[in-house]
């Protein structure tokens, strides 16, 4: 027999466990984009717990599209070892790898879940909580809720510490800033991104990857944006080093 009000019961009752069992945990990610599916993944695997909140349904950011549409992603040697450890399959040219768009997020998300950590989508990350010891926690909302533009309080999680993967927008280092004052760049501000140049970005993003505020790490495009440093174009192997580092870093501390 295949009753409606069972399958109510099962997605509510699932769907609410799983909210409830992610209230108290070691890393929160804002955004599911490359580098926040590459830190949740190697942070999940090293027995942290993870939850990783998307705005959109979609995981995957800006990587779905490839470059301009075409969907091919283009990577350098210095990720190589990623792309195989997700098992993305490439082909080499020229000493880079170029992979299908499709095939990387689809990879990059199951390994994530694989691994253990938490995704949830269609929640936005519209707040922080800050204490004496710095971020701890997320101020969530259903992305629904903001998109209609309901006046409706949101709810919060508490972590350990926090990543900021939000991409080119850099949204949880630009509510620090504006709430909490100084971020730990030169100006103590977002120095804002600057045009491509994808060598130079390529190594940056990685430099940039570190601890911007007490307990907040900010990691791909977003630490880019932050540092002042360019965009890179769909040049992928900055993004993917970086989401490892961001989850490195963490580790160290936990
Ligand atoms: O933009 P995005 O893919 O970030 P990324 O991991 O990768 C950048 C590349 O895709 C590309 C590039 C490399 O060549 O320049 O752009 O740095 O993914 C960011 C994700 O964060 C979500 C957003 O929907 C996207 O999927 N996001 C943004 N703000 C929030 C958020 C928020 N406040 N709460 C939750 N999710």
């Amino acid at each position: 027999m295949i009753d409606e009000i069972e399958i109510t019961k099962l997605i509510v009752k699932n769907a609410i466990d799983d909210f409830l069992d992610n209230l108290e945990i070691d890393v929160a990610i804002a955004g599911g984009g490359p580098s926040g599916l590459v830190a949740a993944k190697y942070l999940a695997e090293n027995n942290a717990r993870v939850a990783l909140f998307e705005r959109k349904l979609s995981i995957g950011g800006g990587m779905w599209g490839g470059g301009m549409l075409f969907p091919r992603i283009v990577v350098q040697r210095e990720a190589k070892e990623i792309l195989d450890e997700f098992k993305i399959r490439y082909k080499e040219e020229n000493d880079k790898f170029v992979a299908n768009s499709i095939e990387s997020v689809v990879k990059l998300a199951s390994k994530a879940i694989d691994s253990g950590a938490k995704i949830f989508n269609g929640i936005s990350v519209e707040d922080v909580i800050i204490r004496d010891t710095g971020l701890s926690g997320f101020v969530l909302n259903w992305s629904s809720v903001l998109v209609a533009k309901l006046h409706v309080d949101p709810l919060a999680i508490r972590s350990e510490f926090c990543i900021d993967a939000t991409g080119h927008s850099a949204e949880i280092c630009s509510i620090v800033q504006r709430k909490a004052g100084k971020l730990n760049t030169p100006t103590g501000e977002i120095e804002g991104e600057k045009s491509m140049w994808a060598e130079k970005s390529e190594t940056l993003v990685v430099e940039n990857t570190r601890e911007v505020y007490s307990n907040l790490y900010v990691t791909g495009m977003a630490a880019n944006a932050v540092f002042g440093s360019p965009r890179m174009g769909p040049i992928f192997g900055g993004m993917l080093l970086s989401g490892k580092k961001a989850a490195e870093l963490i580790l160290e501390r936990l």
